[in-house]
C-alpha cells in the first residue's frame, strides 16, 4: 500500500477487513517491521481515538512516533498557491511537509474543512499537498471530505457483529448544536458502497450528500420506514453539502431514540464519537446492550495497525 486516503487506496476489501481480524488475535506479530521506523502525526484539529489509536498501532508494530498539534506548537501555515506571504502565516505548507518527510517514514494528517466554500474544501488541498511534497506515505486522519481508518473500523465491526449475510445498514443523520464536516458520512457511504450490505441513508431533505461517494445507495427520506429491518443503525449529524456548511435543521426528532429502535431487527447501534448525548442519540439507547460504540472504537486500533503494516510492507 502507498498511502491510505480512501476506500480507492484498497485494492481487496474483504481480505483487509481479514487481515485485521487476524492482527487482533496476534497484535505483537510484526513487532519489528517497524523497527528504527518514526510515524510523524500532524494534527490541525482535535483528536482523541484517532490519536490515540494510531499511536497504539504504530507501538505495536515497533515503530517510533512524533505527534505534533500544529496550530498549537507550529507556525502559521499558508496553504494557498503563489500568495504575498506578507500577512500572518510565517511558512508555506509545502515547505513545512517537505520538511516532515526528512524525519517521519509515514506521515498522518487531520485537516478538517472550513465550510466555507464547497469548492475549496471539496479540492482536498492540503492532503494533497502532503501527498506532493512529504515524498513519504500519507495516511488521512480525516481529511476535508473522508475519515477512511473510521470507515474501516466500522465496517470491521460491521462484519465482527452481523447476523445475516448481507446485513441493512442505515446511516441516519441526527441533529446537532454546530455545523459538521461531511467527511465521516461520505467515507460511511465509500465504504458501504463497496462492502456487501443492503445500505439505506436517511436524512432530511436538503442533507443530500456527494453522489461521489454515496454511488446508488437508497435514499428514504421517511427515518421510521428507514429503520425497518435494520441489523446496524449508524448516526452521524453533518452540516448540508449542496447548501454548504449550512444547518438546516434541529428537528429532534431525527434524534435516536429506544423508540425508533424498536422499529428495527433488534440493531446493533453505531457512532464514531465523540457525541453529543440527547441531541444525536438518547442515553438509553447508548447506553442499551445494542449499542457497540466502545468495540467500535476499539478496533480503530486495528484498522490503523492493519493500514500502517500493509504501507511498512510496501
Ligand atoms: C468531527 C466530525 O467530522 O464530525 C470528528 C468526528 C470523528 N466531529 C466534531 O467535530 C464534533 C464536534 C462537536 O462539537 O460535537
Amino acid at each position: 500500500m502507498k498511502r491510505f486516503t480512501s476506500v480507492n487506496d484498497v485494492n481487496n476489501l474483504s481480505a483487509l477487513v481479514q487481515e485485521a481480524i487476524q492482527l487482533k488475535k496476534n497484535p505483537y506479530q510484526h513487532k519489528h517491521l517497524g523497527q528504527n521506523k518514526v510515524l510523524g502525526l500532524i494534527f490541525m484539529n482535535p483528536s482523541l481515538r484517532t490519536r490515540l489509536s494510531t499511536q497504539r498501532a504504530a507501538m505495536n508494530l515497533g515503530m517510533n512516533v512524533i505527534v505534533m498539534d500544529i496550530n498549537k506548537d507550529g507556525w502559521k501555515l499558508e496553504t494557498r498557491e503563489g500568495v504575498i506571504m506578507d500577512g500572518d502565516a510565517a511558512e508555506h505548507v509545502k515547505d513545512a511537509v517537505a520538511v516532515m518527510g526528512q524525519y517521519c517514514d509515514i506521515i498522518g494528517v487531520r485537516a478538517f474543512p472550513l465550510l466555507q466554500n464547497k469548492e475549496e474544501d471539496y479540492a482536498e488541498n492540503v492532503i494533497n499537498q502532503f501527498i506532493k511534497y512529504a515524498g513519504v506515505p500519507i495516511i488521512s486522519l480525516e481529511s476535508t471530505t473522508l475519515h477512511p481508518l473510521q470507515s474501516f473500523a466500522d465496517l470491521l465491526t460491521i462484519t465482527e457483529y452481523k447476523k445475516t449475510a448481507k446485513p441493512k445498514v442505515v446511516l441516519t443523520w441526527a441533529p446537532h448544536p454546530k455545523a459538521l464536516p461531511q467527511a465521516v458520512p461520505n467515507s460511511f457511504a465509500e465504504w458501504m458502497s463497496a462492502a456487501d450490505v443492503d445500505f439505506v441513508i436517511t436524512h432530511p431533505e436538503g442533507y443530500e450528500l456527494d453522489k461521489k461517494y454515496t454511488w446508488n445507495a437508497k435514499i428514504e427520506y421517511d427515518q421510521n420506514k428507514a429503520f425497518e429491518g435494520a441489523e446496524f443503525i449508524y448516526a452521524k449529524n453533518w452540516s448540508s453539502y449542496h447548501h454548504y456548511g449550512q444547518i438546516l435543521s434541529k428537528d429532534r426528532h431525527w434524534t435516536v431514540s429506544a423508540e425508533k429502535m424498536k422499529l428495527t431487527d433488534n440493531a446493533y447501534f453505531m457512532h464514531c464519537l465523540p457525541v453529543r448525548r440527547n441531541v444525536v442519540v438518547n442515553d438509553e439507547v447508548i447506553d442499551s446492550p445494542n449499542s457497540i460504540v466502545i468495540p467500535l472504537a476499539g478496533n480503530r486500533l486495528w484498522a490503523a495497525q492493519t493500514v500502517l503494516k500493509k504501507i511498512l510492507e510496501g
